[in-house]
């Protein structure tokens, strides 16, 4: 590809701030799960307050970059699976239901959990889904492959794929894509939010790390029927931390996405930055398609040599 794809900043960033007068969410704001319903963006955010403790919060919008919140956070710690903070949502909408896999912070480790709700306020706890192992970084597809539900997550350093019938037994765990050494991705990655189902395959946004530590985002094409077929990785990342609020904050240089939404022709992906504030950036859905068209001019290429 001649120009490597990137996200575009959106010139009113950052969009969330930690509030001042709700003490559950004075310290930080950050990685939001992203869902679209009737024309309004509905942002659950993670945020801590003086005791650290990750909550939930629900803010809400028309247009997708100015936000209200409510008060009050949605989803606190309760399990005991989760008694440290409930961490990095992504939710996904399937069968008239939104769906939450969240990172669960206890003293046994991070563990992937799952919570459902018809309205992102109202939850109802599904418990732990990979039980006995430190995992976090999940997201469920938008759609069934196969006749199966499908979930990122993350088992250290990889990023990976597992199917489900009924989304609370989890099987045929395969790797999706490793850290490349060298690059700016080679130490760690995982899951951004939720991919984007194209014609051409899932679009999906990721973080990653390398030696230096800067938490960065890149994309990948990932085949319909089978996601662990990498359609195209991009070499080069589509977002660093350059921004103020994306270098200096609780954790600093990073851009750390948990959920995006396809509108009037862009996607929109969120992202939480330095862990403390949420901003939001942009691609147009030509420029994404790019990929596919490099995707298809490599297999042209490697079907001629
Ligand atoms: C990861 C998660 C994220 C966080 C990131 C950078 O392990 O804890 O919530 O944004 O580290 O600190």
């Amino acid at each position: 590809m001649s120009t490597p794809l990137a996200l575009t900043r959106y010139a009113g960033n950052p969009i969330l701030l930690p509030s001042l007068v709700n003490d559950w969410e004075s310290d930080n704001v950050f990685n939001a799960a992203i869902a679209e319903r009737d024309g309004l963006v509905m942002m659950l955010y993670r945020a801590q307050g003086l005791d650290r403790r990750s909550r939930l919060g629900w803010a809400v919008s028309t247009d997708g970059m100015r936000f209200n919140r409510l008060k009050d956070p949605v989803f606190a710690p309760k399990e005991d699976y989760e008694e440290f903070g409930v961490e990095d949502p992504r939710v996904t909408y399937l069968d008239g239901w939104y769906y939450m896999l969240y990172t669960g912070f206890s003293s046994q480790g991070t563990r992937v959990a799952l919570a459902r709700s018809r309205n992102l306020i109202d939850w109802e706890r599904m418990g732990v889904v990979l039980p006995g192992e430190d995992n976090k970084d999940a997201a469920l597809f938008p759609r069934q492959i196969n006749g199966r539900y499908a979930m990122f997550h993350r088992r250290m350093p990889d990023l990976w794929i597992a199917y489900s019938d009924d989304l609370l037994h989890w099987t045929d765990h395969q790797i999706v894509m490793r850290p490349r050494p060298g690059l700016w991705d080679g130490v760690r990655i995982g899951a951004g939010g939720p991919p984007f189902y194209t014609d051409a395959g899932w679009l999906t946004f990721y973080h990653g790390f390398g030696e230096s530590r800067v938490y960065c985002l890149g994309v990948a094409l990932l085949d319909l029927d089978d996601p662990t077929i990498v359609l195209k990785r991009q070499e080069e990342p589509v977002l660093c931390p350059r921004a103020p609020w994306e270098q200096v904050g609780d954790v600093p240089n990073v851009v750390f996405s948990c959920g995006g939404v396809e509108r009037d022709g862009e996607y929109l992906i969120y992202y939480g930055g330095a862990d403390h504030i949420m901003a939001v950036a942009t691609v147009t859905r030509g420029q994404a398609m790019a990929l596919a068209t490099a995707a298809r001019s490599e297999v042209a290429e490697f079907i001629e040599s």
